[in-house]
């Protein structure tokens, strides 16, 4: 199946604990501390990869989570980093933040990284904290935990020509002809039922081209296989146009023209201006040259065509030509344009107060600082804590709030009496 669309959720490795140990010598009863820190979680790191060709693995494994680090050992030992986890996408996949809209980066080229989440930082051991007031520290710090994010993976193919027209005209069967691709190719409506790749040569020059389902009148209102599809081309350089010129189907060649371009303009105007070769295809076919004729007259112009068959192979060194020509005029295919992304720890310090009759329950990151960073069986600690309870503004707040001293302060899950 390809699968050019899927949401996952990923989040990097939480850090390791730090530990609380002592040192043991022979004989003596405890030495100093020697708890060794944790160690940091893997990244998310997504990869482009010009060998992987749609999303169907992130549309089966949706979640991805990276190896925490683990804790830390006596005798000073860091606890090992988790692994990063790398995940490949096709060239041309655009990673969205799912929760915002915004996009984190348009993985355009072989090779190219991005770090979408950092994995969270290990906690300290308890030789971290001894000082010259404290020379037996009684603990040690938790690894940091980190979120899950939601991306959106979406593939827009990266290519220099697209093939554009009614299903059945001979798209497949010219990009057969004219790479190395090997395109489903039957006599019906609809063969194509996801975009096919090929690169093709023409003296010594290389264009990567685009087959796309057919498209039909209607098909931006869903008729057919929809326009869904137009998006991988819609970062093409220019479009080849086919065009059953036979009328072996009964439709006339220009109102199939018109009636392509329609639908390309709904889908994005600037797709519908894209510089257009038209291939004439399916010229083999008795009365095609008097139709070819008549259709000429009737495009007025607008865009060079070219008569061929795609089957025979009549003139298929004539659209190359033309093909590189066009190129050469215009711009290269760019990425997206979007705000360079840099991962930022989420806001760690807010926090919000609740009251319940006398009881005040504090809540937000700010209380998941607190419960990793102090030990309430530690006075040292329990200092820190009222310093930074006044420093950002909590027990002004609580007060505003009415609580007194009959109240009852909870604080990531503790009880406090509340003593202004
Ligand atoms: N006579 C003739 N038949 C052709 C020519 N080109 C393609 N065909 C035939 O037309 C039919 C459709 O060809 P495809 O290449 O599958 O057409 P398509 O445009 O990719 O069709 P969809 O994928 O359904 O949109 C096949 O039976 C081809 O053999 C041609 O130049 N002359
Ligand atoms: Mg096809």
């Amino acid at each position: 199946m390809f699968v050019d669309r899927a949401i996952i959720t990923i989040k990097a490795g939480d850090g390791g604990n730090g530990i609380t140990s002592f040192i043991h010598y022979k004989g003596k009863v405890a030495g100093g501390p020697d708890g060794g820190d944790g160690g940091k979680g893997g990244d998310i790191i997504f990869v482009a990869d010009k060998d992987i060709s749609g999303l169907a693995d992130y549309y089966y494994q949706t979640k991805y989570v990276a190896e925490s680090g683990e804790a830390g050992g006596p005798k000073n030992c860091f606890g090992k980093s988790g692994n990063d986890l790398v995940l490949k996408v096709p060239l041309g996949t655009v990673i969205r933040d799912k929760e915002t809209g915004n996009v984190i980066a348009d993985m355009f080229n072989h090779g190219q990284t991005i770090t979408v989440l950092v994995g969270g930082d290990g906690g300290k051991g308890n030789a971290r904290f001894a000082n010259a007031r404290r020379h037996a520290p009684h603990f040690s710090q938790t690894g940091e935990k980190t979120e899950t994010k939601r991306v959106i993976l979406e593939l827009k193919t990266i290519a220099d020509v697209g093939l554009v027209g009614f299903p059945n005209v001979g798209k497949s069967t010219l990009l057969s002809k004219i790479t190395k691709a090997r395109p489903k190719i039957a006599n019906y409506h609809f063969t194509t039922l996801s975009p096919n790749l090929g690169v093709s040569e023409y003296y010594g020059e290389n264009f990567v081209v685009a087959d796309i389902p057919g498209l039909i009148e209607g098909a931006s209102e869903g008729a057919g296989l929809g326009i869904e599809f137009l998006r991988h081309i819609e970062r093409t350089r220019m479009l080849v146009h086919v065009i059953d010129i036979s009328g072996v189907e009964g439709r006339d060649p220009y109102e199939d023209y018109k009636k392509i371009m329609a639908e390309l303009k709904s889908y994005s105007p600037a797709l519908a201006k894209l510089k257009q070769i038209i291939v004439a295809n399916k010229c083999d076919i008795y009365g095609a040259e008097d139709k070819l004729k008549e259709f000429k007259k009737q495009l007025k112009y607008k865009h060079p065509v070219v008569k061929m068959s795609a089957i025979t192979g009549e003139n298929l060194n004539e659209l190359k030509k033309k093909i590189v020509e066009v190129l050469a005029t215009v711009p290269p295919v760019k990425p997206l344009e979007y705000e360079e992304f840099k991962y930022e720890k989420p806001e760690r310090l807010s926090y919000e107060i609740f009251k319940e009759g006398e009881t005040f329950v504090v809540v937000g990151s700010l209380v998941e600082v607190l419960k990793r960073n102090v030990v309430l069986s530690d006075m040292n600690s329990l200092a820190y804590l009222q310093k930074v309870l006044r420093d950002r503004g909590i027990i002004a707040e609580l007060r505003k709030m009415g609580a007194t001293e009959k109240s009852t302060i909870i604080i990531g899950g503790e009880e406090f009496e509340f003593i202004d």
